[in-house]
């Protein structure tokens, strides 16, 4: 397994690329998907989009156990949201392409996805709390979207102006 560079503000030329899908899941999906399980938990993160690694494809991995828990990783390709609740929940959310910055985003309590397997099977899962909450911050990389983009207009210019005069002064 090898470490990868996570991809930052202010890089939006690679982050606001929408992802394709794969063809399936085959070996280079697999091994790409284990990269960035392992540069995720190394982050720490508890999520992770291939277009944050630089790849434009439709593969994220989640895992939501804590420190010293038994790992619980979830490997995800081509995912479609097929259901999301009218309940919308609070969250404070964090991007790993957006360091050190938290902000509080309102999204659908619970969806419903679609999605390959690890085994490149098709699977339909239910997701409520941090999970729904994960999996459509990572959805929403695959179109180019972050979760600043959830906020108002003021705080996401004030944040990506502040990622783009910081590598002005060298300083990213
Ligand atoms: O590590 C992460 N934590 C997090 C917290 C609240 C809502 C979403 C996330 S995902 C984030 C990792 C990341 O940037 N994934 O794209
Ligand atoms: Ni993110």
């Amino acid at each position: 397994m090898s470490l990868l560079p996570i991809v930052t503000l202010p890089d939006e030329k690679i982050l606001r690329e929408v992802s394709k899908p794969v063809s399936g899941v085959d070996s280079h999906v697999k091994k790409l998907w284990e990269d960035m399980l392992e540069t995720m938990y190394r982050a720490p993160g508890i999520g992770l989009a291939a277009i944050q690694v630089g790849v434009p494809q439709r593969l994220l991995v989640i895992d939501l156990a804590k420190d010293g828990e038994a790992k619980t990783p979830l490997f995800v390709a081509n995912p479609e949201i097929t259901w999301s609740s009218e309940v919308l929940s609070d969250y404070e959310e964090g991007c790993l392409s957006i360091p050190e910055y938290y902000e509080m985003v309102t999204r659908p309590a619970e969806i419903r996805l679609r999605y390959l397997d690890r085994q490149g099977e098709a699977q339909e899962m239910h997701a409520a709390g941090l999970m729904a909450t994960c999996l459509q911050h990572e959805i929403d990389h695959l179109n180019g979207v972050l979760f600043i983009d959830h906020i108002s207009r003021l705080k996401r210019e004030r944040v990506i102006k502040k990622f783009q005069k910081a590598q002005k002064l060298g300083k990213l």
